[in-house]
């Protein structure tokens, strides 16, 4: 399907640094693509509402990680999907009483709309599970003619099994997994299953719900199926990233490796995966299905400006579990003022070790925090000591416009 438009990124003088970043499969921080070409897959929105303040924190860790790939003089190759059709989206349109379609059209539009409004890069691929199902049959064929995949009443699943290292994404155990599979969609207790953390790949057509004709019978795909597929055909294995937020640790991502390591017979199927952290509000984690949302469109509806939003996001490290409060906008909106007026200013100090800075605190496992303190620092000495260069405020506004998305 369609991305969204990208904007202009500044060039920078020099390059940046190599990348390092946190596994979570390995709990180390370390360099993320070696190569020149380097590929990163993002889990997308399921489009039943709109883009609260949690996802755009997630999608904003994943720019910061294409801009400093960027920066570094990497080929960024950059997938993501939208799950535009799954339960919570048919459930909804049954609450509603509105079209599945209509509903995943308009939400997806209107997250285009915010991460357009957000400046984030946009995926080189923008793909949707329905005109992905050729992709996830096909890939469901070859684990069928291999022996890994298996009927119960007309859906097939996948037995996690057939993965000698199942488990190693998440390192969690066998009671952890049962508990996080039942709350996350999966179904641990239907009978006929060989073991209960197999997970559907394809359901067979169900009253009242869409489905397709297939090799396969009519029906849809499984959610984890549906980025795997995606993944091994517009990126092909190992990525360098796997990314989403930390509720997908498992079971997503998990068996997404599963069954790319069954399927091509390649270990690791992602070198990195690399979650952030959940936004919450009022102590609860911000959920479509909990109702505790602050939209991103609703922000800017109320005159927000974007780059505020940004700037509120990124003063958290992405890895932090963290609370949404107003104060965290307040605060963005006094940083972007005291930013706008020393760049404003005809000259300041040089700016050449605050771009270093910038680049050294960002390689660093995505030290935005630590990024927008360095600025702060320079625009306080602008404030209070002024400086003589005056190519310095051209280079701060590159520096943040490339570095960390904020138009100054
Ligand atoms: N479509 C699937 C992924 S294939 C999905 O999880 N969709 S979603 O709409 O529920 O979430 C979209 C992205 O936002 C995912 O990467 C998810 O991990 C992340 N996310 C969801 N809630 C939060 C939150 N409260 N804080 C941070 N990230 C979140
Ligand atoms: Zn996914």
């Amino acid at each position: 399907m369609e991305s969204w438009r990208a904007v202009d990124v500044p060039s920078l003088p020099g390059a940046g640094q190599p990348l390092r970043l946190h596994d979570t499969a390995t709990g180390e921080v370390r360099p993320v693509a070696a190569g020149r070409d380097a590929r990163m897959y993002v889990c997308g929105i399921t489009p039943y509402d709109a883009t609260h303040l949690g996802h755009a924190a997630t999608y904003l860790t994943f720019d910061l990680v294409n801009r400093v790939w960027r920066d570094a003089g990497h080929r960024v190759h950059y997938v993501q999907n939208v799950t535009d059709v799954d339960d919570p989206l048919l459930e909804r349109a049954v609450a509603t009483g509105q079209d599945w379609r209509e509903i995943a059209a308009r939400e997806t539009e209107l997250f285009r709309a915010d991460m357009t409004a957000l400046r984030v890069l946009p995926p080189e691929h923008y793909v949707g599970a329905v005109e992905a199902i050729p992709l996830v049959v096909e890939l469901i064929e070859r684990l069928k003619a291999a022996g890994n995949a298996y009927e119960v009443a007309g859906d097939l699943y996948f037995p996690v099994h057939a993965d000698p290292r199942f488990g190693a994404v998440s390192g969690l155990d066998r009671d952890q997994m049962l508990a996080l599979f039942a709350e996350r969609g999966g179904d641990p207790d239907r009978p006929g299953k060989k073991d209960p953390l197999d997970c559907l790949l394809w359901q067979t057509a169900r009253p009242d719900e869409p489905a397709w004709d297939s090799s396969l019978g009519h029906g849809r795909p499984g959610w984890h199926i549906e980025c795997t597929a995606i993944a091994l055909h517009h990126l092909g294995g190992p990525l360098d990233v796997q990314g989403g937020g930390r509720d997908l640790v498992f079971p997503h991502h998990e068996m997404g490796a599963a069954q790319a390591h069954v399927v091509t017979g390649e270990w690791p199927y992602a070198r990195h995966y690399v979650h952030a952290g959940l936004v919450g509000l009022d102590g609860e984690k911000m959920s479509k299905s909990r109702g505790n949302l602050v939209f991103v469109s609703r922000l800017r509806e109320q005159g927000e400006e974007p780059g505020a939003v940004r700037l509120a996001l990124l003063a958290h490290h992405y890895r932090a579990d963290w609370e949404w409060t107003g104060a965290d906008l307040d605060t963005a909106r006094r940083r972007l003022a005291a930013w706008r007026s020393a760049v404003a200013a005809p000259a300041g100090p040089d700016a050449g070790p605050l771009l270093a800075a910038v680049r050294e605190r960002l390689a660093d496992d995505l030290d935005a925090p630590g990024a927008l303190r360095a600025v702060d620092r320079w625009a306080e000495e602008v404030r209070l000591r002024g400086g003589r260069d005056d190519r310095a405020p051209a280079l701060v506004r590159a520096t943040v416009d490339a570095l960390l998305g904020v138009p100054l």
